[in-house]
């Protein structure tokens, strides 16, 4: 599974710190942190309050690539922080994300061609994130078809079936796991799909034990990504264990070690 280190957010309050402050080592040490437990990607997202989201785009990606030439993924909604991020990060980025409206699309599967990025595209559309996993893969195919129809592989695309917190809507878990199925058969080669799976636990107690759990559930479920929580190391063990377990990794007595070392940079 193709893990993206979700700690490089503004959301958390030391880095938004280190961003207002433009002091580097946090984000540089958080970079090589994750990168060291197995991540194989960066989220990049400047928060929600950042003043200049551009120049602060700007300022992150620059201070990650003084440490590391691992991927990115630009996480913003806005397409000129969007454009600032990919040109600083270079190709094999990832673009996370767009939404399923056709707007957004028509913004974002374009420059996904123009910087070589995979694009991740959330179920979400004007209406809102779907009820039920039908109306999920109504929009990955509409994503689909975007993708195809202006000559974007349909595997440089990851649909993000919107996984919400488990105590706001309890039936969401399982209707999300539906989706991740239902999206191999969409197009051939099919789409990855793709979680921010912290979200299923936002509020809830037991945090590491839910993320874990809903992990395994969605690997086994067909789940190619995660953007979650790398420096938890049960959550890592449970990753590689599961992988194991779908006879995606050859078993040895040292599996887990032998994991770290294949992804290590
Ligand atoms: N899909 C995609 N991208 C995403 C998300 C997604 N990017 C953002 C987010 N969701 C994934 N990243 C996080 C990062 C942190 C948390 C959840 C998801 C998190 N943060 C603590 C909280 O809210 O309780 C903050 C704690 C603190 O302030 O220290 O849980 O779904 N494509």
């Amino acid at each position: 599974m193709y893990a993206i280190g979700e700690r490089i957010n503004g959301m958390f309050r030391a880095v938004g710190a280190a961003i207002r402050e433009q002091n580097p080592e946090p984000i540089q040490e958080l970079a090589k942190a994750q990168l060291d437990a197995g991540a194989q990607a960066l989220d990049v997202n400047v928060g929600p309050t950042a003043e200049d989201p551009v120049a602060a785009m700007a300022w992150l990606v620059k201070a990650i690539r003084e440490v590391t030439e691992a991927s990115l993924a630009i996480d913003t909604t806005k397409p000129d922080v969007m454009k600032k991020g990919l040109e600083l990060a270079g190709p094999g980025s990832i673009m996370n994300s767009t939404k399923g409206q056709q707007e957004q699309l028509d913004i974002f599967i374009p420059m996904a061609m123009e910087h070589e990025a995979t694009l991740i595209a959330l179920t979400i559309d004007e209406n809102g994130v779907p009820r039920d996993a039908n109306g999920r893969g109504e929009i990955a195919l509409r994503v689909v078809a975007a993708a195809m129809e202006k000559g974007l592989d349909p595997s440089r695309v990851m649909i993000d079936a919107v996984i919400l917190p488990v105590n706001v809507t309890q039936s969401t878990p399982g209707q999300v796991l539906e989706t991740i199925r239902n999206i191999k058969v969409l197009s051939d080669p099919p789409p990855k799909t793709v979680l921010g799976l912290s979200n299923v636990s936002q509020g809830t107690m037991q945090r590491e034990l839910i993320n874990r759990t809903y992990l395994v559930m969605a690997l086994a479920a067909g789940l190619d990504a995660a953007i979650g929580d790398v420096l938890d190391t049960d959550l890592m063990d449970a990753m590689i264990t599961a992988e194991l377990l779908m006879d995606r990794a050859v078993y040895a007595d040292d599996f887990l070690k032998a994991y770290r070392a294949s992804v290590q940079a």
